[in-house]
């Protein structure tokens, strides 16, 4: 197994099912990463750690996913000059516009490149990293090529799909319509029995 790239790190483990939307990209891409959990609040010295050592050990990027204050992304970008990439996580009672806040608004001189909220920017994450690796690995900007026509693809047959099922409807009018001769006959005798003059012959009589 060669050498991870890419670290991860979360907040906490309630994070994980959000942060693996991130690892599936980075999956999907063949890039080697690293996982773990660390908190700027509840383990700060890890964090720091983490950060001071990332470029010596081989890392190219960092992703740093947390919810509530989310400080991590912040934190860890400034004990390295790796790009860092930020996903606030909808974990609050505020529904992560507290860590979108933290995360994004970073003071100028330490940036945190912060995507999405929750599970899309996990996945933007894991792809924006395959980006940034892109640049000096051609395997990897080719799946990523392949990736967007893929989508492109996905895209259009969703398009003919909904064509099949709005025509749905439309395919049933020719039955209504064959149905139609049977209620006409029905309304001409109703329109006999009016006319004004003929007397409908009494229950029990004979003509
Ligand atoms: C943040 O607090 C974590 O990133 C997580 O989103 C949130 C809640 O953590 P737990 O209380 O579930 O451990 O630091």
């Amino acid at each position: 197994m060669s050498k991870p790239v890419v670290g991860i790190l979360m907040g906490s483990d309630s994070d994980l099912p959000v942060m693996q939307e991130a690892t599936a990209m980075l999956q999907e891409f063949g890039i080697d990463y690293e996982m773990t959990i660390a908190s700027a609040h509840r383990s700060p010295k890890k964090v720091l750690e983490y950060g001071l050592s990332a470029e010596r050990r081989g890392l190219k990027v960092i992703i740093a996913g947390a919810g509530w204050a989310a400080h991590l992304a912040g934190v860890v970008a400034s004990q390295t000059t790796l790009p860092v990439i930020g996903v606030p996580i909808d974990s609050s009672p505020l529904k992560g516009i507290d860590a979108l806040l933290a995360t994004a608004q970073m003071p100028g001189g330490v940036p945190v490149a912060t995507m999405s909220l929750g599970k899309a920017g996990a996945k933007n994450a894991g792809i924006f990293a395959a980006q940034i690796l892109a640049a000096a690995d051609v395997k990897i900007a080719n799946r990523l090529k392949v990736y967007r026509v893929e989508m492109e693809r996905d895209v259009e047959e969703k398009a003919k799909r909904l064509v099949v099922m709005t025509a749905a409807p439309a395919a049933r009018e020719p039955i209504a319509a064959e149905a139609l001769p049977t209620a006409k006959k029905k309304s001409r005798r109703r329109r006999r029995k009016k006319k004004p003059g003929v007397a409908a012959p009494a229950q029990g009589q004979t003509a």
